[in-house]
């Protein structure tokens, strides 16, 4: 069974959630979808059978968790129950999902085991950020659209999704009325997680839906204009709130050049790494960095989505084409400033799994 870190890890790197929802899908088409969804690559699975009695949820839970891989090792998703928390360590799933009438994320957490992870519903701002503080793993944030799947309930709009993104730090789900249609407008406005129910449920070709989704939020024009900040710390931070966060949090300094940078505030063996990354960052920001320093704490000023959790993988996918990188540790990083992400590359340096092009 993976670990709480394990799956937190899994979380953070987490775009496309997916819900067997027994309005939609039979009992005895379950394990066919799940396997479909699995196939896709979702990164999240929920199973939600709001009118089936207990013993009917744990059959199904039971048949879904035999054909989900782990999703220890970042091997297969992660798979939530809905509403019923003491499921949870009989059926073996990764954690639950309550909603706003529901019990409180920590009760929920106590009867689904300290090792599940607990994401909330919310429907506005106030939810969201109660949510983080009262512990939640992840949030949903919905309906943004009106939906057929959750008919009582008034839809939040796009906009709630940037309030939510500039005041919220645990992974965020855009959920509700979300289809080919409506997918690529929440991207344009910063969308960057998604879950799916009917759209998805309901597309004669999941696999091929499951590859679509994650296309539009991997190429949206947003990720594709990005410049170095927004590769390594968030893809979707758009580049004016860059260009003034970074602008305002680096006034004060001093002109520097990437030797002076680099001589200034490194050890000789760091020199090398430090200058070539300030060079790839001036090359690829769109925002002005002559007065970068290393302690400078873009986590703190900047509140990029991720941050704390981003891993060495994620990294170095975003440095590949300026080091050759042999991706063979995982071990999570806590990158907070430039000066981390210097020595963190020279740790890899220094092991053999990172070298010079
Ligand atoms: N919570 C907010 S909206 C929603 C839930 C469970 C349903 C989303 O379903 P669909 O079919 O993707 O609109
Ligand atoms: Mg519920």
């Amino acid at each position: 069974m993976p670990t709480l870190d394990q799956r937190l890890k899994r979380l953070s790197l987490a775009r496309l959630y997916a819900i067997v929802d027994t309005g939609y899908v039979e009992p005895a088409r379950v394990s066919h979808v799940t396997q479909q969804l699995v196939l896709g690559g979702v990164d999240l699975i929920q199973l939600r059978a709001k009118k089936l009695p207990l013993a009917a949820i744990s059959e199904l839970g039971e048949k879904m968790r035999a054909i989900i891989p782990s999703a220890g090792s970042n091997a297969g998703p992660l798979f939530i129950l809905n509403d019923h928390p003491k499921l949870v360590p009989e059926v073996g799933a990764d954690g639950i999902h309550v909603g706003q009438d529901d019990l409180s994320v920590a009760v929920a957490r106590q009867q689904a085991g300290a090792g599940a992870l607990v994401g909330k519903s919310t429907h506005s701002l106030e939810q969201a950020i109660a949510a983080e503080k009262e512990g939640a793993d992840y949030i949903g944030v919905g309906p943004i659209y009106a939906t057929p799947t959750k008919p009582d309930y008034v839809p939040v709009g796009p906009a709630l999704i940037d309030q939510v993104r500039t005041a919220v730090r645990v992974p965020q789900f855009c959920i509700g009325g979300i289809n080919e249609k409506t997918l690529p407008e929440i991207v344009t406005v910063g969308a960057r997680r998604v879950v799916i129910v009917s759209a998805l449920l309901q597309s004669s070709d999941i696999p091929a839906y499951c590859r679509w989704v994650r296309e539009q939020l991997e190429t949206s024009p947003t990720f594709l204009k990005m410049g170095f900040w927004e590769t390594l710390f968030g893809p979707f931070f758009r580049d004016d709130q860059i260009i003034r966060r970074v602008r305002e949090k680096l006034s004060k300094y001093p002109q520097l050049n990437a030797e002076s940078f680099a001589t200034t505030y490194f050890p000789e063996e760091k020199q090398a790494i430090a200058k070539k990354l300030w060079e790839i960052t001036k090359e690829h920001s769109v925002a002005d960095i002559t007065g970068l320093r290393p302690e400078d704490e873009f986590v703190a000023d900047l509140k990029m989505d991720d941050l704390d959790s981003l891993s060495t993988v994620e990294i170095l996918t975003h440095i590949e084409r300026d080091f050759e990188v042999d991706i063979t540790d995982e071990r999570a990083v806590r990158i907070r400033t430039f000066g981390d992400l210097v020595d963190e590359i020279y740790r890899l340096k220094r092991n053999g799994i990172v070298r010079d092009r």
